[in-house]
């Protein structure tokens, strides 16, 4: 063809859409769980990057915007393993993708739902996203095939876990790592800020979507296969359940609507847009 390609994308006169499904994916990949790499490191490897944890193809055009949003509290570690993990694949699969690390400040109950809405929230302010991946600090894809784009329905990806015997645990479950369209996900009003402490938040976001008559995609468990980095399991919210059961009466009001909270902090790092934020509970 006689396309001009411009590595310069200010300059671009007209570059081909990327396709669909992106080349050069081989399927597995390996997991590197050590040793644990350093900023530095990191930074030094994935030089292409852009300030934020930004990069998008030069050869060809990605229409979608996908914002990774990571809920994150004392899991440095994990962190350091997750970038090193994310960003080569994030690259082969020729998205144009951000990283957000959305942390909680203090050391009050964490509340991963009110993180991921502040995420989302705050992404939108920065750049027209389309597509929002909310990301479990420590799980990690072993596959290339997993696709980092939201397909038109909301897609759970961590369907096939290494802890769980890479079997889902119950047919709903829609925890992990989950692709909502931004379109979607404001018609969802986002997820319930109710949640605090661990648990209950994934299964009211399933409720929601089923209650917006959307359905939930999954790719196979052939292929959805992800790691689980070692944790010390997390205090259950002993009002999870109630929460839940009481959920749909406050879909409308609970959520992106009536999120409150403070961003302490915003910095550009190489490997990813660091968010430190003050959550405020709803009136
Ligand atoms: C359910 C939780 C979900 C959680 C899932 C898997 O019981 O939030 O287990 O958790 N629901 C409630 O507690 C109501 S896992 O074993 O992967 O940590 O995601």
């Amino acid at each position: 063809s006689d396309e001009i390609v411009d590595t310069n994308r200010s300059n671009a006169i007209e570059i081909p859409l990327c396709p669909d499904t992106p080349p050069n994916l081989r399927g597995r990949l390996q997991i590197v769980k050590s040793p644990i790499p350093t900023v530095s490191d990191l930074e030094n490897r994935f030089t292409w990057l852009k300030p934020g944890g930004h990069w998008y193809p030069e050869t060809c055009k990605a229409i979608k915007k996908v914002a990774i949003i990571v809920p994150y509290r004392y899991r440095g570690e994990h962190l350091l393993l997750f970038l090193q993990h994310m960003h080569p694949l994030l690259k082969k699969q020729q998205l144009d993708y951000t990283i957000f690390v959305v942390k909680q400040d203090g050391c009050g109950t964490f509340n991963k739902a009110m993180l991921m809405n502040v995420g989302a929230t705050e992404a939108l302010k920065r750049n027209n996203f389309d597509c929002f991946i909310f990301h479990d600090v420590d799980l990690l894809p072993e596959d290339d095939r997993i696709l980092y784009t939201c397909p038109e329905q909301p897609r759970h990806m961590s369907v096939a876990v290494d802890k769980f015997r890479y079997k889902p645990l119950y047919p709903e479950i829609f925890g992990g790592v989950t692709a909502i369209s931004a379109k979607h996900f404001k018609l969802l009003n986002g997820y319930s800020n109710s949640f605090w402490g661990w648990g209950g938040e994934d299964d009211d976001m399933s409720n929601r979507i089923r209650f917006h008559s959307l359905t939930v995609s999954r790719y196979p468990a052939s292929i959805a296969r992800y790691t689980m980095l070692p944790h010390k399991k997390n205090k259950p919210n002993p009002s999870r359940y109630k929460i839940l059961w009481t959920g749909q009466k406050r879909f409308a009001t609970d959520g992106l609507n009536n999120l409150k909270y403070t961003i302490k902090e915003v910095k550009q790092h190489l490997l990813y847009t660091w968010l430190l934020v003050e959550l405020q509970r709803p009136n």
